[in-house]
């Protein structure tokens, strides 16, 4: 796509590129889209916000394009927002390495491009960009050199974070005015369901978007949705949990556009949104379940009450995860609060196999005190200086 315009953001030397240092940021689609998703946010606020030249290099043209129509996977060089595409095979990263250099989740640089940062008589700054985790060693661990046991390279590593220490978050300013916005305007919130083929929420109506792994939890959810004494709507993208919905409403393969209605409760399928897109369900939403590591982001951006699945790891890696989270969002809230929503989140994720189910109502009776609180945090995550940013300043420090 648009490959007229690789010429013109073909990494030569010119004399932008002594103030502008040029940046490369390898992904690799490891399963799901966070890794994809957080790169290519990343990638466009560097190049909207900062001004900067950026290639993101990706092994999964497919994924990508789930989350970013315009990719054509196809095409391995390709440029969309301002951000040149590369598809990473093992024989086309024979170009002359940027300046700043980001392995994210600690993808494995192809030797060929690590060897040619060494011979290029550059100084580079090489970052390997970690997953999130809210838990305090990242303090210390922020920002540590990793020296190259061969080449004379070193590569830091950089963690993103809640802490005023840690490397932030992501966090989009072009985005905050347009949600503040959209959140006020009932037109813009009407024209946006009206878009997606869905009628507006009526009066009581909780609408909630989910989006977890496979996850039996939420079987006891529909049935409670569906038992309630208000209407619900939960809208589920493509894919997610498919064979819950099957159970619950006794249907075969749940495709996009599709509706299902049991008691108080229906579900639609909704088609795996374009990234903005699935931001702003996220902002029109009452309440949203979410997972991984960047639609938990966006939901505490989103400024709504929101339950999070972590993405489960061997040997329960993730939980002091999840509990070094709770810690820092529940510790503003009133006990009881806290207290009911420590309960669901954990029951969440167990996916339904502990003794606990997650029990709606007794999280929802919280739900002023769970608006109010998310309003709360999120003013208070904006108010940090952003990962993009920071991301940036260090790089540039390196750079010197
Ligand atoms: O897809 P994920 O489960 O990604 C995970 C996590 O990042 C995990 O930490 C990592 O180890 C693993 O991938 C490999 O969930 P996450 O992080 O929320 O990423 C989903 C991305 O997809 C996010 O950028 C939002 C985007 N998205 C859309 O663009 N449209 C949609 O309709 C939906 C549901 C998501």
């Amino acid at each position: 796509m648009l490959l007229s315009k690789q010429t013109h953001l073909e990494q030569e030397t010119s004399t932008s590129d002594i103030v502008q240092p040029r940046w490369d940021i390898f992904s690799t689609v490891v399963d799901n889209f966070g890794d994809i998703g957080v790169c290519w946010r990343l990638a466009r606020q560097l190049a909207a916000e900062h001004g900067l030249r950026v290639r993101l290099w990706t092994n999964d043209l497919i994924s990508f394009q789930k989350i970013n129509p315009e990719i054509d996977p196809c095409s391995p060089i390709q440029v969309s927002q301002d951000v040149e595409i590369r598809q990473w095979g093992e024989f086309n990263v024979a170009v002359d390495p940027a300046d700043v250099v980001i392995e994210a989740f600690a993808c494995e640089l192809p030797s060929n491009y690590v060897d040619a940062m060494a011979k290029s008589g550059r100084r580079h700054a090489w970052v390997n960009l970690e997953y999130l985790s809210a838990e305090e060693w990242v303090d210390s661990h922020h920002g540590l050199p990793s020296p190259h046991p061969r080449l004379p390279l070193i590569k830091y590593f950089f963690f993103p974070g809640f802490s005023q220490r840690a490397g932030g978050l992501l966090v989009e300013k072009r985005w905050l005015a347009q949600r503040a916005i959209f959140q006020e305007a009932v037109q813009l919130r009407a024209d946006f369901w009206r878009e997606l083929g869905i009628p507006a929420p009526e009066k009581n109506e909780v609408r909630i978007s989910l989006f977890c792994y496979d996850n039996n939890a939420a079987l006891s959810l529909f049935t409670d949705w569906a038992k309630g004494a208000n209407p619900v709507v939960c809208l589920i993208p493509e894919g997610v949990a498919m064979t819950q919905i099957d159970t619950f409403f006794g249907v075969t393969q749940p495709e996009k556009g599709k509706l299902f209605k049991k008691g108080n409760l229906i579900v639609r399928v909704l088609p795996f949104l374009e990234q903005d897109e699935y931001d702003r369900l996220l902002w029109a939403c009452d309440f949203n379940f979410v997972r991984g590591e960047d639609s938990f982001i966006r939901a505490q951006l989103a400024a709504r009450p929101m339950i999070w699945q972590i993405y489960p790891q061997e040997a329960g890696a993730h939980w002091p995860k999840l509990s070094a989270f709770l810690h820092r969002y529940c510790a503003d809230l009133p006990q009881s609060t806290g207290v009911a929503l420590t309960i669901f989140f954990e029951a969440w994720n167990t996916g339904g196999s502990s003794a606990s189910l997650a029990d709606w109502e007794s999280l929802w009776m919280h739900r002023d005190a769970l608006e109010k609180h998310a309003r709360e945090w999120a003013n208070r995550l904006i108010k940090k200086e952003d990962l993009t940013t920071k991301l940036v300043n260090f790089c540039n420090n390196k750079l010197k």
